[in-house]
């Protein structure tokens, strides 16, 4: 929780690493690279309207949306402070169709790293919190060098070694696992240095708030629909209504539910039954991080961290967040598996 004692991250992530003297170190200069990342990142981030580098870049990613231009520089800047590394055995990201390669001539490493290098990019315009998710895997293929397979990228979320974001909000803060609790870190820009400013969150058993875009209830299935009704009834003993906070950026939805409590939910619906988030690198960082902080993450009607992946950019519902609270979503969202799997059959 709220911590008085001034750690920087890097000496974090150093007595961590000494938590567990088999480590080779390896990881914790992964970790150490990212930061840099995330740290570039946010300067372009805070400085985007004077740059004049907002609006569009022109290009379009693999998924046929317009790319502004900070999505591509903050892609291009993870890519660039990991590729020679020497952890990496292969990356992927949101503004990449296929696997990114490691140059030849650089060390391969026994890691791969999954990222979306902006999330939230439709606030970028209008100055909404924004942020970077990360996935850290440890290879599967043999550690000899070699270059990193799709095989090495497409495994279920349950064999992350680490997850996090950063969040490019009133502050930048960077949080994340290594799947032993959530520590969460704030950018003093006066001494260009992130510091622990939380350790080992835990979400409330319950919270007061849902957050889900209403604007989609004319395609949901009627048992989301039952959930949404039945948080908005008034009854003090289950602390309802609940309040609506929805910001359309997963990063900072999904922090607001780790501080306080309530449920994330980007449901399947009879538009897109599977939803609209990334599993490998949207869904499964923040249900790792939901998980390590004492709460579920589900797509409605399971762990979502189970689902075995077929493909980089595949879909998954995602319905997350306070532990009684998931479980009254899972009661209602039962309703629904067999239309919804219906339509994913067709
Ligand atoms: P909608 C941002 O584009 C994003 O991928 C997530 O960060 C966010 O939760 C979601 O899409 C918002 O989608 O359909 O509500 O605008």
């Amino acid at each position: 929780m709220p911590t008085s004692k001034l750690i920087t991250i890097e000496r974090h992530i150093a007595d961590q690493q000494h938590l567990h003297p088999e480590a080779s170190g390896e990881f914790s200069r992964l970790l150490r690279d990212l930061t840099l990342a995330v740290r570039v990142i946010q300067r372009e981030v805070r400085r985007a309207g004077l740059a004049d580098i907002l609006g569009l870049a022109g290009e379009e990613n693999v998924h046929g949306e317009a790319v502004k231009k900070l999505d591509a520089l903050s892609n291009e800047t993870i890519i660039r402070a990991m590729r020679y590394g020497g952890h990496l055995c292969a990356m992927a990201s949101e503004e990449s169709e296929g696997l990114i390669q490691i140059p030849e001539r650089a060390e391969k490493g026994a890691y791969v790293l999954l990222f979306d290098p902006l999330d939230g990019s439709s606030n970028i315009d209008v100055n909404v919190t924004i942020g970077t998710i990360f996935s850290v895997l440890h290879r599967v293929t043999p550690s000899d060098g070699t270059v990193g397979t799709m095989e090495d990228l497409l495994q279920a979320g349950y064999r992350q070694v680490a997850a996090g974001y950063a969040l490019y909000g009133s502050s930048t803060m960077l949080v994340y696992t290594t799947g032993d609790g959530v520590d969460a870190f704030t950018y003093d820009h006066t001494l260009g240095d992130f510091f622990l400013s939380a350790s080992g969150l835990r979400m409330p058993e319950r919270g007061k708030y849902y957050s889900i875009n209403e604007g989609n209830s004319i395609n949901w299935f009627g048992g989301t629909r039952r959930f949404v009704e039945y948080l908005k009834q008034e009854d003090s003993a289950t602390g309802r209504p609940y309040s609506l906070r929805y910001i359309g950026t997963a990063v900072a939805d999904i922090h607001r539910t780790l501080l306080y409590g309530g449920l994330f939910l980007y449901p399947a619906d009879r538009k897109s039954p599977n939803g609209k988030l990334r599993l490998m690198y949207e869904v499964n960082p923040l249900a790792m991080l939901i998980e390590q902080a004492g709460g579920m993450a589900t797509d409605g009607w399971s762990r979502v961290m189970e689902t075995q992946p077929t493909s980089l950019h595949q879909r998954v519902p995602l319905i997350c967040g306070s532990r009684l609270d998931v479980e009254d979503a899972l009661r209602f969202l039962a309703d629904d598996r067999a239309e919804r799997d219906a339509l994913i059959q067709q």
